[in-house]
């Protein structure tokens, strides 16, 4: 009994770790919400990109290596990392002044 409560918190405990690990991003109007994303140093993460315009946006960064059209009104997910600590840059590539970052920070910090 005392195993399978601790078996069964463990289960939680990974799920809420997993669920930190996915974040979205919004493309809205002219900016990307929040422009800056905050995640974790070391761990794979799921940026889910959701474009609420009705215009494409091409979520681009050399930072990062990633380059993705989202059709407008739609959305895709990439995923990063795991990363070392530090800034990386993205920004639309179809409207240069849309642009954000992604902190990545070292666990404890
Ligand atoms: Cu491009």
């Amino acid at each position: 009994m005392r195993l399978t409560l601790s078996l069964l918190m463990v289960a939680a405990l990974a799920n809420i770790a997993f669920a930190a690990d996915e974040i979205t991003l919004t493309a809205d109007h002219q900016k990307f919400t929040p422009s800056e994303l905050s995640i974790p140093a070391g761990v794979k993460t799921k940026i889910v990109i959701r474009n609420q315009n009705a215009v494409p946006v091409e979520f681009e960064s050399y930072d990062l290596s990633r380059e993705i059209i989202v059709p407008g009104h739609g959305e895709t997910a990439i995923y990063v990392g795991p990363l070392e600590a530090g800034s990386y840059q993205f920004f639309n590539d179809f409207d240069h002044d849309m642009k954000g970052s992604i902190s990545v920070k070292a666990r404890g910090n």
